[in-house]
């Protein structure tokens, strides 16, 4: 298999730890989206909206959307499961995962900054404002179903699909200075999950394309 993707992309740092807590070997490609590598013709041949990640099977079909790429691979190779063994946890981590992945995720991407910032102006009060509103806002609803029904994980006592998008969404909000302080329950599971080994290979300064300092 092939993962097209780059270092600090939150979407292809989740399929990375989907990968690693499956131990499926793959070849990493990197797609520097700081030089528009993703606006190239080859890659749009692969992923038509420009986006990484991209996952090309060992049959050489390509799978667009982190989400779909990780129920492929849960399919395609379904030991260790990343899903909880009974109905209502499966459907409550696919929950979780796809409120991160698809309503906070998409409100802190690069070109949606880039866009607030340098097309509407946006100050740096207002940037903080939109990112503590939008993606915190869907990050605090994840924190209110993890203390209802997570364990030492978001859902349960062993990671799934939800870990696999909460580590990428916590490492972003960090890193864009997001107040986490009354998420509590995420940043200890982040903890927890940034311990094992599989998470700490996913992690993008562990990957090839990582710039360093
Ligand atoms: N829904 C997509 C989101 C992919 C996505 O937003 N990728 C970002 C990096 S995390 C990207 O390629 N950004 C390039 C751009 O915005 O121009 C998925 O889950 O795969």
């Amino acid at each position: 298999m092939k993962l097209f993707g780059y270092w600090r992309s939150s979407a292809t740092y989740r399929v990375r730890i989907a990968l690693a807590l499956k131990g499926v070997e793959y070849e990493y490609v990197p797609i520097n989206l700081l030089k528009g590598e993703h606006k190239s013709g080859d890659y749009l041949a692969k992923n038509p909206m420009g986006l990484v990640p991209s996952m090309e099977t060992d049959c050489g079909e390509i799978v667009t959307q982190s989400i779909a790429i990780m129920e492929y691979l849960e399919e395609s190779n379904p030991n260790p499961t990343i899903l909880p063994d009974n109905a209502i946890d499966r459907a409550r981590a696919r929950a979780m995962a796809q409120t991160l992945a698809c309503e906070a995720q998409p409100l802190m991407n690069l070109r949606i900054q880039n866009f607030l910032k340098n097309d509407m102006e946006a100050s740096s009060e207002a940037m903080a404002a939109w990112l503590n509103q939008w993606p915190g806002g869907a990050m605090r609803s994840v924190e209110r179903q993890v203390d209802k029904f997570g364990g030492d994980y978001c859902v349960g006592h062993t990671p799934t699909v939800a870990d696999c998008c909460l580590v990428p969404q916590m490492y972003g909000a960090l890193r864009f200075g997001i107040d986490v302080g009354d998420m509590p329950r995420l940043r200890e599971i982040y903890e927890r999950c940034c311990a094992l080994p599989a998470f700490a290979l996913a992690h993008p300064d562990n990957q090839i394309d990582a710039v360093k300092g």
